[in-house]
């Protein structure tokens, strides 16, 4: 059996769990609480000492890094193949997953900047201290504490604007070949990017794509139609949590007129 150490509302926990649903292969949760900080704990600490989520225990065999996994656990059956068969099309699929990378840190920055800053903030300051101190990689903490300290004043916010503007256009662009990412049939790189547009999407900026990029929110919409988007999804979030996440993006990229443009 898989067992899947993930968060509820992590990007990279929700792209895993769509792969799960697109194959059709049971596993086990073990639900990570990551705002109440439980990557950090030494139980986790020992699972994955980088304290982040997805992870994913195989009868053993331990690994991260979500495009690796979904990759991995595409392997593990013929049934619902997602990895396209041409060598250039595979290539292609794993420079989506690396590129990956790029589109969480961009995405966490927007929800650092945000909702997470909403949160975090309502935390005692030497809660806060602790956190940072807790977290393996300082250079990752130094940015979150500017975020979460600058909010959407700080520099690496019309960074990742910027970048999810480019995702948003080059997905345009590869759609010019088909309804998929790789033609005709759904595969790994559509499943690798989909959690990356929800979160942008969960935090008010959608406008990066609609209205821009037609083949983009036409694919988006065809996403969402997938049995895979609510079963990776709807079970992990609250209608209320989303309402609270929308609210505290708004008030942050709205109070900025430098960002109208991507609203
Ligand atoms: N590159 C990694 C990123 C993993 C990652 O940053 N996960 C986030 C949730 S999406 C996390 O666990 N954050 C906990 C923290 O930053 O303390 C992947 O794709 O798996």
């Amino acid at each position: 059996m898989l067992k899947l150490y993930h968060g509820a509302n992590s990007v990279c926990s929700i792209k895993v769990r769509i792969v799960l649903d697109e194959k059709d292969i049971p596993w086990e949760s073990h639900h990570i609480d990551l705002p109440k900080g439980e990557q950090f704990t030494p139980e986790f600490v020992a699972i994955n000492p980088r304290s982040f989520v997805p992870v994913l225990d195989h009868d053993g065999v331990i690994l991260r890094e979500s495009s690796v996994i979904c990759e991995y656990i595409d392997q593990l059956s013929e049934a619902h193949k997602l990895m396209p068969d041409a060598p250039s099309d595979q290539a292609k699929t794993r420079i989506w997953g690396t590129q990956c990378l790029e589109y969480h840190d961009s995405v966490n920055t927007l929800t650092f900047a945000s909702y997470q800053r909403a949160m975090l903030l309502a935390k005692p300051k030497e809660e806060l201290a602790k956190r940072w101190a807790s977290m393996p990689d300082q250079l990752r903490a130094a940015k979150m504490q500017d975020l979460v300290e600058k909010g959407g004043e700080s520099a690496y916010v019309p960074v990742a604007l910027s970048r999810m503007a480019r995702l948003a256009s080059e997905v345009n662009d590869d759609l010019a070949h088909g309804p998929w990412l790789m033609g005709e049939n759904y595969s790994l790189a559509d499943a690798m990017l989909t959690s990356y547009f929800f979160r942008t999407e969960c935090v008010g900026l959608a406008g990066l794509w609609e209205a821009r990029y037609p083949r983009t929110t036409d694919w988006y919409n065809r996403i969402k139609e997938r049995r895979s988007f609510g079963a990776s999804i709807n079970p992990w979030l609250n209608e209320e949590e989303m309402a609270k996440i929308l609210a505290a993006s708004q008030e942050t990229f709205l109070s900025h007129n430098k960002f109208s443009n991507y609203l």
